[in-house]
């Protein structure tokens, strides 16, 4: 996705491009069939420890972006001011954060993401970091992160790595299955859950229902997660979080990838990230120097 509140138009000057990651380094991972077959049925899996060998360098990467959020791109604080705790996130910062580029560039994410996502190669879209101290009850609320970008195709995923202990009701949790709904809803803004665009209404989009006013009829995954685990998600599976409040600090840090048939989509209103002077054009494979094809088959 997305996030946020609204996009900062003064964040730093992000789009530049230019690091080339060296592919030869990125390791291949061992797959198993079943856990494929849960993703591609559920649009959610969850693979146990998977990243715990990267939760120190994904942390201290997190922790540089929060010492200092306006060096780094779309520091967001969701919490509006008064409330206890805190709800951040930030995002497009992996060619800035060596920590962050370590992981995208030496981690098996981009291996684990192809073939999750039964695609010929896993391109590299961007990575989001998120945080929520003691005391937040701010919810992450529900959404689709496909909506939020200026990207369209069915083969998506998102590694999301916990880098804490979290509750199952605090923790994010994904509506099993929605991702094969055939329906996509408005982005929201995290910080009151209102829509991210005003012209929303004139598109496609449907209001989110309200998913925790009726979770019994929903057959929501919600497990409680302990550091290096691993949350792969379909950009169209829907996720969220319930009020409850926070009680221990609960970090996470997601890279989005891209299968082969992922193409750039115009979408009505502001995409996530604001891409711009991209020269691309709707229906047009996403380019290669500024989103980098880590993987093939
Ligand atoms: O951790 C959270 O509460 C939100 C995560 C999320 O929305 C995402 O990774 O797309």
């Amino acid at each position: 996705m997305q996030s946020t509140s609204s996009f900062n138009a003064n964040t730093i000057d992000w789009q530049k491009p230019g690091i080339s990651i060296d592919t030869s380094q990125l390791p291949d991972i061992a797959t198993d069939a079943n856990d494929i077959e849960v993703f591609r049925r559920d649009g959610v899996v969850l693979l146990r420890g998977l990243f715990a060998d990267w939760v120190d360098t994904l942390r201290a990467g997190l922790q540089r972006n929060l010492e200092n959020p306006c060096q780094f791109a779309f520091p967001c604080e969701s919490n509006p001011t008064g409330e206890p705790g805190r709800f951040f996130d930030s995002y497009c910062n992996w060619q800035l954060i060596p920590e962050y580029l370590d992981f995208v560039a030496h981690s098996a994410a981009a291996s684990l993401a192809g073939q999750f996502m039964g695609s010929d190669q896993a391109q590299f879209f961007h990575e989001h970091a998120f945080l929520k101290a003691p005391g937040t009850q701010r919810a992450t609320p529900w959404h689709q992160d496909l909506p939020y970008y200026c990207v369209d195709g069915m083969k998506t995923a998102s590694v999301y790595v916990s880098l804490d202990q979290a509750a199952a009701e605090v923790a994010v949790q994904f509506v099993r299955g929605s991702h094969r709904w055939g329906r996509l809803f408005y982005p929201r803004v995290f910080a009151d859950g209102s829509s991210f665009n005003d012209d929303q209404a004139a598109s496609d989009l449907e209001p989110v229902p309200d998913i925790d006013a009726d979770r019994q009829n929903y057959d929501i995954a919600a497990w409680a997660l302990e550091p290096g685990d691993t949350i792969i998600f379909d950009f169209r599976t829907l996720h969220g979080t319930g009020n409850a409040m926070v009680k221990t600090l609960r970090r996470a840090f997601s890279t989005r990838w891209l299968g082969d048939d992922v193409t750039y989509c115009e979408r009505p209103g502001e995409t996530s990230p604001p891409y711009s002077n991209h020269r691309m054009r709707h229906g047009e494979r996403m380019r290669k120097d500024w989103f980098p094809v880590l993987w093939q088959r």
